[in-house]
């Protein structure tokens, strides 16, 4: 046991291997001239494929070169997801195989002459000592004390490994850090989540609204592609953003909206479609409860109201609650994804969800449809027993309304001041950068030196790893098979992932790994199959398909069994809420305490020379998986902060000019970062791109590049309701040169 962890850099090692990974990425940039790809386009293979470098799972194909090198992915055309097309990211995923900058053999965190070091290991040694680890644990502590951390295709079978260990303490950040809240208050309004891919009918659409989704930079595939066809079609776009973002510049209206603001907006416009009977009566009618306590409580939130505080003319908050109401039923105000902003996320995206039901947008063409999903038949393995004590239990009676775990409460629960019911003393993460994902980093790394076992899966050397004490290297998606897809779209579909081909160094699949390490843990009945292949074609002959014809087509779409895509007219519907209605004043959320409609508080505002920091995404980066990408940084290799020109002026900052950020904690970016001097954002907030910023030096491409967000996002709002962190209240100022103190620290 270490009993304070090191930040150790996985420096020293795997010298010799470099030259090999670099000698193959020097063979991708040598295939950008035509003639070889002409010579090699002679003798493709092409082996199905979806993507991992988001988790939109677009369906592809990946080709080699004629000596087997990977070289190309494309879209499958039969694939919703992406219609045969994929975004630069998806494209550039190559980069992640030839990464030379790779994991490439187990590690184990080790003393030698009072420092901390990683030694190389086998698989096996690696494995026994993870699994010695957890048994005493379990024995010390219960097997409850082991939470797992997870993101990405991988999570199925650590996931199964981990509940046959007895513990649920499961968490993925897609929650507490995305998009919980808005699922949490979709089931609370329609009984239903918003899904991913979401079910919004973009397409057919003839008003979009987007509140914060920046669609065009968040790159979600199959939803740029739909919205670019609704603008073709002359659908209206109407953008809400502090920041003139893409999709402002393809809106008919762009609302600047002062941050951190949405809800009153949202409560103007609600007034409005009441208030002029714009709302959809006869859905209203039939499908909702509430609607006289919403009127009455919505009375006074007049436009006038909402400009004091939005700074959005009430003339502007009129013209587009009609243009909305003209749409309707085809309307969508979008629920938005990354939604944890500013701690009363589930409250603001409730009002998006009664927004919708007003327009009668939910189970109609051009709004919500209805999704269909694949119901695959799962392998028979034995039924995990009841972990004795939940996450919930950690800290009884906080987030009452979370539907899964939140990873930050897991976090909390690793610090023994914060007296957890029970102590949680060993994390498995896998695919997940938790250092740069979870907000308030102090907090995640005093987490992390209260543990007494760390394991980190992941393909890069990222700073998750440098904390681990034991690091084991997956294959890239692009080396391996995985779980089928199956996710709801219009039509319900299976897509399959296969290696293209042999992993490269010393790494192994997320099958293999957790199957070798049940075995070690005695859990071997949870993998009934040796070669994932056999469990996969087992599967599929179940499903009316097989290994074989998926290798082939990579793709099946099947038909819906009936035809309701969207509700028919006048369609008796019970809702999955208590009530069975469309719920637009909600009883559950009354009965745990919280506004049973959602209310505006106002949040605190930036001082004198602070500036509030906000973030999204770059059309060809994921978040900070793709920074070392090779393919990748070729087009971006940091990100920017973009400031107002009146404050660039008032500080003296020029154009390009590198400088740090420091927050209203007096947290100083460890890098400097250029300005981005641009009208495109309000003076009272600057805004970057996350996942920059990257301080492991083993990240060759993009260590020092930009800031990291995260560093900065000391103060959490969490939302009480269903505890997402909300990132958005936090304030930076600028510097320009560092005093020696700070150079120090
Ligand atoms: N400050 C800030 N924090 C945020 C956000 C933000 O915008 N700003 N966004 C939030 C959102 S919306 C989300 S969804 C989360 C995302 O959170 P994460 O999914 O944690 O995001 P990444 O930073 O990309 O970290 C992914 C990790 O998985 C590794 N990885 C990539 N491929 C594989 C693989 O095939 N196998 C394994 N085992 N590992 C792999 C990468 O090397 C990397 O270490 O972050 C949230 N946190
Ligand atoms: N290229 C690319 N695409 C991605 C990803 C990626 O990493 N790269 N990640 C995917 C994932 S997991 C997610 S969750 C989504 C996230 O993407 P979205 O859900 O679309 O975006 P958010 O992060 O919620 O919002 C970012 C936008 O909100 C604006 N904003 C900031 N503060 C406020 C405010 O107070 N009010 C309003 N109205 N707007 C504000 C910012 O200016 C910015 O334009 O993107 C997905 N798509
Ligand atoms: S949207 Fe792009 S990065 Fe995401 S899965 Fe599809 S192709 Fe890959
Ligand atoms: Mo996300």
């Amino acid at each position: 046991m270490v009993s304070r962890r090191d930040f150790i850099r996985i420096s020293a090692l795997g010298a010799g291997a470099i030259a090999v990974g670099a000698g193959a990425f020097k063979v991708v940039k040598a295939l950008s001239s035509p003639e070889e790809v002409k010579k090699l386009v002679v003798d493709l293979r092409r082996t199905p494929t979806y993507c991992e470098v988001c988790f939109w799972k677009c369906a592809g194909w990946v080709y080699k070169t004629s000596e087997g090198k990977i070289w190309k992915i494309i879209g499958n055309d039969d694939d919703q997801h992406c219609n045969g097309r994929f975004c630069p990211r998806g494209t550039g995923g190559v980069g992640m195989y030839y990464d030379e900058d790779r994991l490439k053999t187990p590690l184990i965190r080790v003393e030698e002459r009072g420092k901390q070091v990683f030694r190389e290991a086998t698989w096996d040694e690696a494995l026994d000592l993870i699994a010695g680890k957890m048994k005493k644990l379990s024995a010390d502590y219960g097997p409850e004390t082991m939470a797992l951390f997870t993101h990405g295709s991988g999570s199925t079978y650590f996931t199964t490994l981990l509940k046959a260990f007895g513990t649920a303490n499961i968490a993925e950040p897609s929650y507490a850090q995305c998009r919980g809240p808005r699922d949490e208050a979709f089931m609370a309004t329609f009984g239903e989540e918003a899904y991913s891919p979401e079910i919004t009918d973009i397409r057919d659409t003839k008003c979009l609204v987007l509140i914060g989704s920046h669609i065009g930079e968040n790159m979600h595939n199959g939803q740029v592609q739909e919205m670019s066809d609704a603008i073709d079609k002359g659908a209206t776009i109407i953008t809400v953003d502090p920041r003139f973002s893409t999709a402002a510049g393809k809106s008919k209206f762009w609302l600047p909206i002062k941050p951190s603001t949405d809800i009153a907006l949202l409560l103007a416009w609600i007034h409005e479609i009441i208030y002029n009977e714009y709302y959809d009566r006869k859905y209203v009618e039939k499908y909702c409860m509430g609607f006289d306590q919403l009127k009455a409580y919505v009375s006074e939130f007049t436009p006038e109201w909402a400009y004091a505080i939005t700074t959005i003319k009430p003339d502007l908050i009129r013209k587009t609650a009609k243009e909305m109401a003209d749409a309707s039923p085809a309307v969508i105000v979008h629920p938005g994804r990354h939604v944890t902003w500013y701690g009363d996320d589930t409250q603001r995206i409730r009002a998006v969800a009664i927004l919708n039901a007003l327009l009668g947008s939910w189970g109609r063409r051009g709004g919500f449809y209805r999704p269909s999903k694949f119901a695959l038949p799962a392998s028979a393995i034995p039924a995990f027993k009841a972990p004795a004590k939940s996450w919930q239990d950690l800290f009884p009676g906080k987030y009452p309304l979370a539907s899964s775990p939140v990873s930050n409460a897991l976090i909390d629960a690793s610090v023994p001041e914060n007296n957890p019911a029970y102590p949680i003393k060993g994390w498995f993460v896998n695919g997940t950068n938790l250092i740069f994902t979870i907000p308030n980093q102090a907090n995640t790394l005093k987490a992390i030196q209260n543990l007494e076992l760390l394991v980190v899966v992941d393909t890069m050397p990222m700073e998750i790893t440098g904390w681990a004490d034991v690091v084991l290297p997956e294959c890239t998606y692009l080396e391996r098979y995985d779980t089928l897809r199956a996710a709801p779209h219009r039509k319900p579909a299976i897509a399959l992932r296969m290696p293209a081909t042999e992993p490269l160094y010393d790494t192994k699949s997320d099958y293999t790994i957790a199957r070798d390490l049940s075995k070690k843990l005695n859990l071997a009945d949870y993998f009934p199959f040796e070669k994932q292949e056999e469990m996969l074609d087992a599967q599929l002959k179940k499903a009316g398909s097989s290994l074989e014809e998926m290798q082939r087509i990579g793709v099946k779409t099947f038909e819906r069994e009936a035809d309701d895509l969207y509700f028919s007219d006048n369609e008796d519907v019970e809702f999955s809420t208590d009530s069975g209605k469309i719920e637009l004043f909600s009883a559950y959320f009354e009965g745990a305490g919280f506004d049973p409609i959602p209310k505006y508080t106002p949040h605190e505002e930036p001082t004198e020379g602070y500036y509030r920091l906000i973030y999204g995404r770059a059309p060809m980066h994921t978040f900070s998986r793709t920074a070392n990408n090779p393919n990748l940084t070729d087009l971006m290799d940091e990100n920017t902060v973009w400031i107002n020109p009146m404050v660039a002026k008032e500080w003296g900052l020029k154009p390009d000019q590198y400088i740090w950020l420091k927050n209203q904690n007096d947290i100083i970016s460890d890098f400097p970062i250029k300005v981005r001097v641009t009208e495109r954002i309000r003076w009272d907030s600057v805004y970057m791109v996350h996942g920059f910023g990257h301080a492991e030096k083993k990240l060759k491409r993009c260590f020092g590049r930009g800031v990291s967000d995260t560093q900065l996002i000391t103060n959490v709002l969490v939302d009480p309701i269903m505890g997402g962190t909300g990132m958005r209240s936090n304030f930076v100022t600028f510097v320009t040169e560092k005093t020696e103190e700070e150079a120090a620290l």
